[in-house]
């Protein structure tokens, strides 16, 4: 009986592994090919498999531990003289040793231990060696070894074995079983093209796509159903330059695409007539002086706003599943545009401050949005929103509802205007409103209900007293 160390095999030169997965115990009696640990880099995952049968005799991993090319993984008793996956001259040194190995251990009679690539990238045709492929097959691998790295190369792809239809059990490893839960894949029903009929990532990545890609049935109504996202050469047409975007764009873009979709949106638009509003802001801003808070429109529509939302309780509301939660505190977020993308402040219990505070606090909040110092507390909570772009210009547009909210206000930039007062046309400075909202929960005329009543609001702030 001879005993080996089972080594990290070549890797594409990845020095920084994560084991995320140690599949066997000592004692364990192994066949060849089963796998032994599961790692991760932060292009793929893979299993190493035994590269040969026997028994554990100890395992030098633990999950969570970093592991590079030829880092030890356990020692393995052979059941049989070790009978290596590349056949190798036992006495000479060969591309297959492994560097790094711990000083007395017993030598490795260099086995190639042949992990499965389960990357981003598709697998390579089966057997093909990662060892005798070209330079332009390695570098499209991530994970294909290095020319020069002089570790064993693994091969890739092992032969498929699909599961068993009606099989019961389906084997995964943990980092796959993370990725099909996020995305709310029954791993039951993804055919593994992996050794033994395991699922890997990319039969996990397969299945939501055919999923995603494939007709409905049209009676069924679900899924998109469609067509692929044009891919184009733009700089087939004129130079180009690519521009990678903002962890913020991304993380928005994300939550905007699934609230567009997801929500069904209507707006309704409307004017407020803030002549007399805007009189105001003006002199107590005067009255301020340049020291003083700085009374903007925004700290005015977030007044009439809770007075609005009081009137309309469904407006301050969310959805949960079949349920309509109605909120009793009032905190509205507000759109503001920063460096690095659009972010949405919430502000607390506006119903419980003035004007003056919604003002201070509206602007040091927008400034440490601007310098990217928000915090999660202060983006969280909102129970409706506000999207001003009346400081730039505009007459109407449709926001993006902010889920689990039911409907935002959008607010264009005022604009003199004549307007008909029964005898006389009057100029008036007239605010355009936008309210989306969403169409399972409030009604079109509910929602011309509310921003008649805003209007009303914004034309006698007084009411908002009422
Ligand atoms: N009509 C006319 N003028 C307006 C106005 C309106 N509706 N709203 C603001 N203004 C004026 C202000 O009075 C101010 O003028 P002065 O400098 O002469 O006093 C000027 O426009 C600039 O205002 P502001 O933008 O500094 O202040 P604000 O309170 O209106 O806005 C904030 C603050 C954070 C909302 C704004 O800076 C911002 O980021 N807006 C963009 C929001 C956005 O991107 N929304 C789209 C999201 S997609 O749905």
């Amino acid at each position: 009986m001879s005993t080996i160390d089972v080594r990290v095999p070549a890797i594409g030169g990845v020095k920084d592994a994560g084991v995320v997965a140690v599949l066997v115990k000592p004692g364990d009696v192994v066949a060849l090919d089963a796998s032994l640990i599961t790692l991760e880099t932060d292009k793929a995952s893979m299993d190493v498999p035994s590269p040969l049968a026997g028994t554990v005799r100890q395992v030098s991993v633990k999950e969570g531990d970093r592991l590079g090319e030829g880092s030890l993984i356990l020692t393995l008793e052979a059941a049989a003289p070790a009978a290596p996956a590349t056949p190798t001259p036992a006495s000479t040194p060969t591309p297959g040793s492994t560097p790094g190995s711990t000083p007395g251990s017993t030598p490795a009679p260099t086995p190639a231990p042949t992990p499965t690539s389960r990357g981003e990238d598709p697998p390579l045709p089966s057997g093909e060696r990662a060892g005798v492929r070209g330079a332009a097959d390695q570098a499209a691998h991530p994970l294909a070894p290095p020319a020069s790295s002089g570790l064993p190369a693994y091969p890739v792809a092992l032969p498929a074995t699909p599961i068993p239809a009606g099989a019961p059990t389906t084997h995964a490893s943990p980092s796959v079983r993370k990725a099909a839960r996020e995305l709310g894949v029954d791993l039951v029903k993804v055919p593994g093209s992996g050794p033994k009929g395991r699922v890997l990532q990319e039969d996990v990545r397969k299945y939501v796509k055919q999923a995603l890609t494939a007709p409905q049935a049209p009676a069924s109504g679900a899924g998109l159903d469609l067509l692929p996202w044009p891919k184009v050469d733009f700089a087939r047409f004129g130079p180009v330059e690519a521009r990678p975007l903002s962890r913020i764009k991304k993380i928005a873009g994300a939550n905007l695409a699934r609230n567009w979709v997801m929500i069904p949106h209507v707006t309704q638009h409307d004017e407020a007539d803030v002549t007399e509003l805007e009189a105001l802001r003006v002199r107590l801003n005067a009255e301020q002086g340049k020291d003083g808070v700085k009374v903007t429109m925004l700290a005015f529509l977030m007044k009439a706003c809770v007075a609005a939302l009081r009137q309309f309780p469904e407006f301050n509301a969310s959805l949960d599943g079949d349920a309509l939660i109605l909120k009793r505190s009032f905190h509205l977020g507000f759109a503001a545009d920063t460096p690095g993308g659009l972010v949405v402040p919430v502000v607390k219990d506006v119903d419980q401050k003035g004007v003056l505070t919604l003002a201070r606090e509206l602007g040091e909040l927008a400034l440490r949005a601007r310098e990217g110092k928000l915090g999660p507390a202060e983006m969280t909570g909102g129970c409706f929103s506000i999207s001003s772009l009346g400081g730039i210009g505009g007459t109407a547009f449709t926001p993006i509802i902010n889920a689990p909210e039911v409907a935002i206000l959008g607010v264009s930039k005022a604009a003199m205007k004549p307007v008909w007062d029964g005898e006389a046309f009057r100029p008036r400075l007239m605010l355009p409103l936008s309210l989306s909202y969403d169409h399972r929960v409030i009604d079109g005329a509910a929602a011309a209900r509310f921003t008649t009543f805003l209007g009303g609001l914004l034309a006698d702030l007084r009411r908002v007293l009422l």
